[in-house]
């Protein structure tokens, strides 16, 4: 008889981060402070586990026993297709407390299973379109950090910075609230011209700009970023108006990116690529509930001869790459002048997006997804489990 989910279980742990979110949720660099973290794994019945890091609120023990539990345990691990669409099905009376973040968790963990079950990485099993990706570096929001992102020279310096470390793209978040004087068309178009100027015509250059821009507002914007030769224009308005960015994009030349925040999985992005409310649809695992939906994404995308984009770094998203040949930059970031993104944090032995002096981040080689647990230091900081 072939193996069956028996186990699925988390353990909370307590480590280092030198990053915070601000009150609006986006990171800055911080003072190392000690957070939270939850390590999702998944058990069969043959010994195999499958193992994700992710936040504790996504997998509270009420997840795991409403929804997680009941779907999972006794299942073939392998059927993951079935499985997603029995979690997927639960959300709908679940009144939100069954996310879109819980069941990509899930997934993931899923996938790693198969992946070290087979011997193999997952982005083999996905389809092995390629062994290694051109990375950009994609900059946290500005801030009022001296030496940091506090100004469009500051912008420019850190752009030109990452060029030479050898990224071939680099995307500006630039200001949000709570930073003051921010949200601002001009210091975004001050911002995006500096580093134009700083990096040359060579490199593609992208901007995810404030998301809650108006439409003249973000037309204004995307006209500016088109002089500038920039490669694609991310989130300027809210997404949840498709009719918006559909207006957006039929008035610029600049390929308009999205959606990448929006609920609705790879059904909402459908309704995107086949409405034209976009040039380049975007897709990530943390937001369409998993590798299987973003993989459906991705192939959709490539059905209508459009690029895909995956949001957010990490092993799940760089496992993408094996699915396809559609998704042509990993966003690796969020890069700050005062952050060493290659510093793994205590949790891990290594980072899996190491990236060489040409810009490429090579797929990994280890079964499943590749991530490089110290499982022996997780242990020793468990503060919960369940
Ligand atoms: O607003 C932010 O802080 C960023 O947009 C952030 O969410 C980042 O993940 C992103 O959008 N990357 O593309
Ligand atoms: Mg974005």
């Amino acid at each position: 008889m072939s193996a069956t989910i028996l186990s699925i279980e988390v353990a909370v742990f307590t480590t280092v981060a030198k990053t915070a979110v601000d009150s609006h949720g986006h990171r800055h660099p911080s003072g190392a402070h000690e957070v939270h973290e939850a390590l999702l794994t998944i058990t069969d019945t043959d010994g195999a586990a499958g193992r994700v890091l992710g936040q504790p609120d996504h997998v509270r023990e009420s997840v795991l026993d409403r929804y997680l539990r009941p779907a999972l345990l006794g299942q073939d691990p392998f059927a993951r297709e079935r499985l997603w669409a029995a979690l997927a099905r639960r959300q709908r009376g679940a009144g939100g407390s069954l996310t879109d973040r819980a069941l990509g968790l899930a997934d993931c963990a899923l996938w790693d299973l198969a992946g070290r079950r087979l011997g193999l990485p997952v982005w083999k099993l996905l389809g092995g379109a390629r062994e290694r990706i051109s990375a950009y570096g994609s900059t946290m929001c500005g801030d009022e950090i001296p030496g940091g992102l506090a100004t469009p020279d500051d912008f420019a310096a850190f752009a030109r910075a990452l060029v030479d470390r050898g990224y071939r793209a680099v995307k500006l978040h630039t200001w949000m609230p709570p930073i003051p004087r921010a949200p601002s068309v001009d210091r975004d178009i001050e911002a995006c011209a500096a580093v134009r100027d700083a990096v040359g015509p060579g490199v593609d250059l992208m901007l995810d700009a404030y998301h809650w821009y108006s439409r003249t507002e973000a037309l204004r914007l995307g006209r500016a970023l088109q002089e500038l030769d920039y490669y694609w224009f991310e989130e300027p308005m809210d997404e949840a108006s498709i009719a918006s960015y559909r207006w957006l994009a039929d008035r610029l030349e600049i390929p308009v990116i999205g959606p990448e925040t929006s609920g609705g999985k790879n059904f909402t992005r459908a309704e995107w690529a086949s409405t034209g409310a976009c040039d380049i649809l975007r897709t990530g695992v943390t937001d369409v509930g998993g590798i299987t939906p973003a993989v459906r994404t991705l192939h959709l995308a490539e059905a209508f001869n459009m690029d895909c984009e995956v949001h957010g770094n990490g092993s799940a998203n760089l496992a993408l790459a094996g699915s396809c040949l559609n998704y042509r930059w990993y966003e690796r970031g969020l890069l700050h002048p005062h952050v060493d993104f290659d510093e793994p944090p205590p949790h891990l032995h290594t980072i899996v997006d190491a990236m060489d002096d040409d810009g490429f981040v090579t797929l990994p080689p280890q079964p499943g997804l590749g991530d490089d647990f110290d499982l022996d230091y997780i242990k020793a900081h468990t503060i919960a489990s369940w």
